[in-house]
């Protein structure tokens, strides 16, 4: 059995992730591959639980390593039960988010720096990386209001201060300037329809899909 392929997609705050999941599912559907679609934090049980417990609330309910830690518990519990067995059976998985979004956002956006989150991923991963990386960018202030017109900005994270935003999305950027065979940055600002051509794009280019 040949091992499935790894696409996570990453981005702010309204970024177009889910949309363009769909999207991504559909046409790998269409190339005949057997896709699993999943994400972060979540996308097992015990993840979900865990999930409950980031994104509601007050915005400073837990301190910024408490956070990461969750975030990685999660992620972990998540890779046992859903990722690598998927992966074992052939599947494509996509994930909507993944531990970019933990050096992203607590790592930059938090402060917690780059070396702790690192340590962290190391923890729960050891060396698994995604095979490609898709991380959407649009300018802060558009993906808020896109996230707050679709939900009305009651998750805790699109509740910081736009600062944190500002710097997660340098955050993401800064680990794609770092890592550019794994990752493509993607300008999200342009219709659902041109950023899904360009998704499929680094699709068939990086991973020979088709
Ligand atoms: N988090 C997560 C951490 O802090 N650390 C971690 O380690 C991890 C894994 C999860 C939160 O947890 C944080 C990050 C997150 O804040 P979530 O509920 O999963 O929260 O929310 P998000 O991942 O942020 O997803 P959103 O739903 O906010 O945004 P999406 O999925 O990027 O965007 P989408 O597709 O829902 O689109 C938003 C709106 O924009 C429209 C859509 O129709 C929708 O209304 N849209 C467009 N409009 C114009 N042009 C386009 N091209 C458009 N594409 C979509």
């Amino acid at each position: 059995m040949t091992r499935g392929r790894f696409i996570t997609l990453e981005g702010g705050e309204g970024a177009g992730k889910t949309t363009q999941i769909r999207l991504l599912a559909d046409a790998l559907v269409k190339w005949e591959k057997r896709v699993v679609v999943t994400r972060e934090p979540g996308g097992s049980p015990g993840a979900e639980e865990i999930r409950g417990l980031l994104v509601a609330g007050e915005t400073g309910r837990w301190g910024p390593v408490t956070e990461a830690l969750l975030h990685t518990a999660a992620r972990r519990d998540h890779l046992e039960r859903t990722v690598w067995p998927a992966l074992e059976a052939g599947h494509w998985v996509i994930c909507d988010r993944f531990f970019d979004s933990t050096m992203a956002y607590q790592g930059y956006g938090l402060g917690l720096g780059r070396e702790l989150v690192a340590t962290l991923q190391t923890a729960a991963l050891g060396d698994f990386r995604p095979d490609l990386t898709l991380i959407l960018d649009l300018p802060v202030e558009d993906g808020l209001a896109r996230a707050a017109a679709r939900r009305g900005g009651e998750d805790r994270y699109e509740r910081m201060d736009v600062a944190f935003h500002h710097r997660l999305r340098e955050g993401f950027l800064d680990i794609a300037a770092r890592e550019p065979e794994r990752c493509a940055v993607v300008d999200a600002g342009h219709p659902v329809e041109a950023v899904q051509a360009a998704i499929l794009d680094h699709v068939t280019r990086r991973l020979g899909a088709s």
